[in-house]
C-alpha cells in the first residue's frame, strides 16, 4: 500500500474538498439506490469526522450508515494506465461505488485501501463516486464495542474504549494513476559496517505491460542524499546498497535519503516510484532500547488524532502545532494510541526525528464501558472466551499485517504496539497473543520490537501474556484511579510494590510507561492541591517520576495524554478526557512547564548501565 506520489510514470490528484453527505437513519440508502446519487444537497468537508459540524445531537451521536458523494474528472491521457481511488481510511467499514458499480469494500477504520476503477471510469469525463460508510462497533472488529438500540429506535455506539467514536472519511482521498506493470511495494532494512551503511532492499512488482515480455524488465534502485546527489545504486528485485559514510537518521536529526525505484525495459521507463527513507537500526538489548546501537530513553506522550470541529479528521495545521509543542517540551517519542494515524503524521515524524510506537486499533478487548475505572479495580471479563474470538482474531491479524505493510519503511517507527489494555488474566488469551505477536514478527522486514499496553490488572502476578513483549509497556494510574488525593503516599507505596514485583521476575527487558496521568482542568488552580487541579497534576507526576527514577529497567515515560480529547459523555468525563498536558487547543497546562524542565535535563541515554 505505497503512499501515492507523482513521478515520471505516476499521477496523484487530491479529491479532498466538499462532498455531498447524508445520514441513513431509516436504512433506506441501499434500497433506494443511493449508490447512483444521494438525495438532498447537504455538503460536508473531506477529510473530517462528520460529528462536530452540526448543532443537532442526533447527528453527533449518529450510529449506522452515512453516505458521501463527489464527482471526479479522469483525464483521457490516463487511458492504458491503472486508475484507482485511494482512501487514507474510512471509519469503520466502507463500500465504494463508481458510476453506480461497486468498486471496493473495506473493513477497519484506520488504514488505507484502494478502489481500482480502471474499467469502470469514463475517461475525459466526470465520474460519480459514492461511499457508504458504517460506524457501528462490535466485538468482531477492532476497535471493540457494542451498538445499542434505544427505546426510540435510534442506534447508539457503546465503545469499550475511552475516546469518542468519531467516524466518516477522516483522511485524504486521492485519485491515482500508475502503470499496469508497476512497483507494488518495497522494503528496506539496515546494518552498519563501520561508517558505511548497508541497505538491504526488496522490491515487489506486479502487473504486465501489454505487448512487452516481462522477463526483459529490470529493477533499478538509486539512492540520493538530502542535497539530491546520487550516493549509491543497485539493480535487481532484491539486493544490497552500500552507503559510504552514511548520515544516520536519529532523534532530533531526521536526515532522509531519497530512494528511487525504476522498472525499465532497456531505455524505456516502465514505472518509477520515489520515497524518503532514514537509515537507522533499532533493537532491544537487555534492559535498553537502542537506536543506532546507542541507548535512548523515551520521553513523550500517548496521543490521539483529535481536535475541535474536525474531530479525528486529518488537519495539517494541528499536526504542525503538535510537533512544535513536542519539540518545545523536549519530547522524543509518542505512541499512536489507539490506532494507526494518518500517513502524513509519520512523514512529519520522519522529518523531525521523533520516534513512534505504532499501535494497531486493538483497543477494547476487555468487555467494559468504563474499563479505565474497572480494570484498575481488578475486574475480569473473560473476553477471550467469547465465541466471536476467531472472527475478531482474523480481522486483528489482517490489521496488524496492513499496518506493518503501510508503515514498515518509516524510520520514525521503532516498535509495534499490538493491543491496548486487553484482558490478560485468563489462559484463553495466550494462543490469541501468540498468533498476533508472531504475525508481526513475520511481516516486519526490520524485525522491530513488539509490545502491548498493559492495564492495571495485568500485573506481575496476574498477567499471562507479558512474556510476548520485547519490552513491557505499563499503563498505570496509582494516585488517580486508586488512592488519589491525600492518599497519594499510599499510592506511591503500592506503585513501588508492583515495581518490586516486576523486578523480582528478572526479565532482563526494558519497561516503559505508556500511560500515567490525571484529569486536570485548565481552569482550576488550588493551593494546597486537590484532585483535578493543575497543582495536583504536577504533584502526581513528581510522585510517578520518583518511582520511575528508582528502577534502572524503566526505559521511558509516555505520559497520558498529549492533549485533552473528546470521549463519550458520562459522569467520569467532563466534556472529554482532561489528562492532557496541553489543552485541546494545544495550550500548555502548568505540567507542560514541569515536563519541559525534566525532559530537557534528562540525557538521551538516561540510566545507561
Ligand atoms: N487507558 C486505567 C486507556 C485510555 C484512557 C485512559 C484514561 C485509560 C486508563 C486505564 O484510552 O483514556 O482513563 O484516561
Amino acid at each position: 500500500m505505497l503512499y501515492p506520489r507523482n513521478s515520471a510514470t505516476r499521477r496523484a490528484v487530491s479529491m479532498d474538498g466538499m462532498w455531498k453527505f447524508s445520514l441513513d437513519g431509516k436504512q433506506e440508502g441501499e434500497e433506494k439506490g443511493w449508490k447512483d446519487g444521494l438525495p438532498g444537497s447537504e455538503m460536508i468537508p473531506v477529510p473530517a469526522s462528520f460529528q462536530d459540524f452540526y448543532t443537532d445531537k442526533d447527528i453527533r451521536e449518529y450510529t449506522g450508515d452515512v453516505w458521501y458523494e463527489t464527482e471526479v474528472y479522469v483525464p483521457g491521457e490516463w487511458k492504458g494506465k491503472e486508475v484507482a481511488i485511494r482512501f487514507g481510511s474510512a471509519t469503520h467499514c466502507a463500500k465504494v461505488y463508481v458510476n453506480g458499480m461497486q468498486a471496493a469494500a473495506h473493513e477497519g477504520g484506520f488504514l488505507p485501501f484502494l478502489a481500482v476503477v480502471t474499467d469502470i471510469v469514463q475517461y475525459n469525463a466526470f465520474n460519480r463516486v459514492v461511499v457508504q460508510v458504517n460506524n457501528e462497533l462490535s466485538e468482531t472488529r477492532i476497535p471493540c464495542g457494542a451498538t445499542k438500540v434505544l427505546k426510540n429506535g435510534k442506534k447508539m455506539s457503546k465503545p469499550y474504549f475511552d475516546f469518542f467514536n468519531y467516524s466518516g472519511l477522516q483522511r485524504p482521498v486521492k485519485l491515482i494513476a500508475y502503470p499496469k506493470e508497476h512497483v507494488e511495494d518495497y522494503s528496506v532494512s539496515f546494518e552498519f559496517d563501520g561508517a558505511d551503511a548497508l541497505i538491504h532492499y526488496s522490491v515487489e512488482t506486479a502487473g504486465i505491460q501489454e505487448g512487452v515480455p516481462q522477463e526483459a524488465h529490470e529493477v533499478f534502485v538509486d539512492l540520493y542524499d538530502a542535497e539530491k546527489k546520487q550516493v549509491s545504486s543497485a539493480s535487481g528485485r532484491e539486493g544490497m546498497i552500500r552507503v559510504p559514510e552514511a548520515h544516520k537518521w536519529d532523534v532530533g536529526d531526521g536526515y532522509l535519503y531519497e530512494i528511487r525505484i525504476q522498472i525499465r525495459n532497456g531505455q524505456e521507463l516502465i514505472d518509477e516510484y520515489s520515497d524518503r527513507i532514514g537509515i537507522r537500526t533499532v533493537e532491544v538489548r537487555g534492559r535498553d532500547i537502542l537506536l543506532n546501537g546507542r541507548k535512548v530513553y523515551l520521553k513523550g506522550f500517548g496521543k490521539h488524532e483529535d481536535s475541535d470541529i474536525v474531530g479525528r479528521g486529518f488537519n495539517i495545521g494541528v499536526m504542525k502545532r503538535d510537533f512544535e509543542c513536542m519539540k518545545w517540551i523536549g519530547a522524543n517519542c509518542f505512541r499512536t494510541s489507539h490506532y494507526p494515524y494518518s500517513e502524513e503524521i509519520y512523514q512529519m515524524a520522519d522529518r523531525e526525528g521523533i520516534l513512534i510506537i505504532d499501535e494497531v486499533a486493538a483497543v477494547g478487548l476487555f468487555r467494559s464501558l468504563m474499563n479505565f475505572a474497572e480494570a484498575s479495580t481488578g475486574k475480569r471479563t473473560s473476553f477471550f472466551q467469547a465465541p466471536t474470538i476467531p472472527e475478531l482474531l482474523a480481522h486483528h491479524l489482517q490489521c496488524v499485517e496492513d499496518m506493518i505493510c503501510r508503515d514498515k519503511n518509516h524510520p520514525c517507527v521503532i516498535a509495534w504496539s499490538l493491543f491496548n489494555e486487553p484482558e490478560t488474566t485468563d489462559d484463553a488469551c495466550v494462543p490469541y497473543f501468540e498468533k498476533i505477536f508472531s504475525r508481526a514478527r513475520e511481516v516486519d522486514p526490520q524485525k522491530r520490537p513488539r509490545t502491548f499496553a498493559m492495564i492495571g490488572n495485568s500485573g506481575p502476578d496476574t498477567c499471562k501474556c507479558y512474556q510476548f513483549s520485547d519490552f513491557l509497556s505499563l499503563n498505570r494510574y496509582y494516585g488517580w484511579y486508586s488512592m488519589g488525593g491525600y492518599e497519594i503516599s499510599d499510592a506511591e507505596e503500592a506503585f513501588r510494590e508492583e515495581m518490586d514485583g516486576w523486578a523480582a521476575k528478572q526479565m532482563n527487558k526494558p519497561v516503559i510507561f505508556t500511560e500515567y496521568g490525571t484529569d486536570t482542568s485548565s481552569a482550576e488552580h488550588k493551593l494546597p492541591s486537590v484532585m483535578w487541579s493543575q497543582e495536583y497534576q504536577v504533584e502526581y507526576l513528581e510522585m510517578c517520576h520518583r518511582v520511575f527514577d528508582s528502577y534502572d529497567f524503566v526505559a521511558g515515560e509516555l505520559v497520558w495524554n498529549f492533549a485533552d480529547f473528546q470521549t463519550t459523555e458520562g459522569i467520569m468525563r467532563m466534556n472529554g478526557n482532561k489528562k492532557g498536558i496541553f489543552t485541546r487547543q494545544r495550550q500548555p497546562k502548568a505540567a507542560a512547564y514541569y515536563f519541559k524542565k525534566r525532559w530537557e535535563s534528562l540525557p538521551r541515554d538516561y540510566k545507561k548501565g
